[in-house]
């Protein structure tokens, strides 16, 4: 009985070390110490990441420079996250759904979504500015982590529905001292709902430390008192998040409920371009994880291999050059914005209070035409 007990909770708990497969300089990592095994994706696949992380670090870098532009009001970059912001978009279908955060536009677009569409919530256009239902992904969230018990209940319907897509949740680390964090890992776990509980800890809620939000060795140790299967992965190493995902979805989708994954990575800028992160934080600590580049990474594991040369990064820089090149031009043209269209989809069936204030802003919008 005591064995069958201590399995379980064995089989709960993530490796003691994050994963890691490829390491800051390509090289391949042997695995030793992982609580289960990982294998290397095939180069197909590392090269596919390559190149979205490419094309996604340039988005992130226009949609910045947009924000000092005044054509933007405000960007949470993920410049040094790509890997997981990609390699966690990229391992799910496009039936399963997608939960971000503010922080989660370069998942947005390697989810396929326009660009400009992703910007509108952050230029202050829209709630969201895609169609959530046909793109199976909510609106990007900025109340802390209020979207994982919207993406558990998801996952749970789907499950109850037979179908088997799964819930794909981002979180950052100080999000996960919300209560709505622990609610959402309990409903999950009881009601067995495959939802995979991505954690992107960057080391900082805005200028609060991790060492300010838990005691718990690490993120992913959180899953065991909820009865929650976790792993913790190298943030920073692209074929390590890919295979700790396929491992997550296997799980999912195999009828074992929710899996909890805590990436380590590190937010190379600051919260948002309002953000002045020079107060908080040291410029030694910030180089040192650019020596830890998930591009740079994965780029030259594929070109040891012969797997990428130098015609085709100039050619894959130039192709995220001209993304970002048509996103300023679009992003340069003035939007036309319906002010009413801000009381669409709030609830659907509107509350008496959103209808007296659609009459409010209805009226001062007929009094102007009419001044
Ligand atoms: C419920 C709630 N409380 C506070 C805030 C204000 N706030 C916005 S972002 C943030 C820090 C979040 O940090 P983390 O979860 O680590 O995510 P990161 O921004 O680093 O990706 C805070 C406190 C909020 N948006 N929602």
């Amino acid at each position: 009985m005591q064995t069958t007990a201590n399995a379980a909770q064995q089989a709960l708990l993530p490796s003691p070390n994050p994963v890691q497969l490829l390491d800051p300089t390509g090289a391949e990592v042997e695995q030793h110490g992982t609580v289960r095994d990982y294998a290397m994706p095939d180069a197909g696949r590392l090269r596919q990441i390559w190149r979205q992380m490419v094309i996604g670090r340039r988005f992130d870098i226009q949609a910045t420079a947009l924000t000092k532009q005044g054509r933007l009001a405000v960007y949470p970059s993920s410049r040094g996250q790509e890997a997981c912001q990609v390699g966690a978009t990229m391992s799910i279908h496009p039936t399963d759904w997608m939960f971000p955060t503010y922080r989660e536009s370069m998942a947005l677009v390697t989810r396929g979504i326009d660009p400009i569409e992703v910007l509108s919530l952050l230029r202050g256009d829209s709630h969201c500015g895609y169609d959530p239902i046909a793109t199976h992904t909510a609106a990007q969230c900025t109340p802390l982590s209020t979207q994982l018990v919207h993406a558990a209940g998801a996952a749970y319907g789907e499950k109850r529905r037979g179908r088997d897509s799964v819930a794909l949740a981002f979180i950052g680390d100080g999000a996960t001292s919300e209560g709505d964090f622990h609610e959402a890992l309990n409903f999950a776990a009881v009601f067995e709902a495959p939802v995979i509980f991505f954690v992107q800890n960057n080391k900082y809620a805005i200028s609060v430390p991790l060492s300010k939000q838990t005691k718990a060795p690490a993120l992913a140790y959180k899953g065991i008192g909820y009865g929650i299967r976790a792993e913790q992965v190298d943030g920073n190493d692209p074929a390590a998040v890919l295979a700790v995902m396929d491992v997550a979805l296997e799980h999912c989708r195999s009828g074992k409920g929710p899996f909890l994954i805590e990436a380590h990575t590190y937010r190379l800028d600051a919260h948002t371009n309002a953000d002045d992160a020079t107060r908080y934080r040291s410029a030694d600590e910030v180089t040192a994880w650019l020596d830890r580049d998930p591009i740079a990474r994965v780029e030259a594991w594929l070109k040891s291999r012969g797997e990428l040369n130098d015609d085709i990064v100039a050619a894959t820089h130039a192709e995220a050059e001209s993304l970002a090149s048509d996103l300023r031009d679009r992003m340069n043209t003035d939007p036309t914005v319906d002010p009413m269209s801000l009381f669409d989809n709030v609830f659907a069936t509107p509350t008496p209070q959103l209808e007296q204030l659609r009459g409010m802003v209805q009226a001062e919008l007929s009094a102007e035409a009419q001044a």
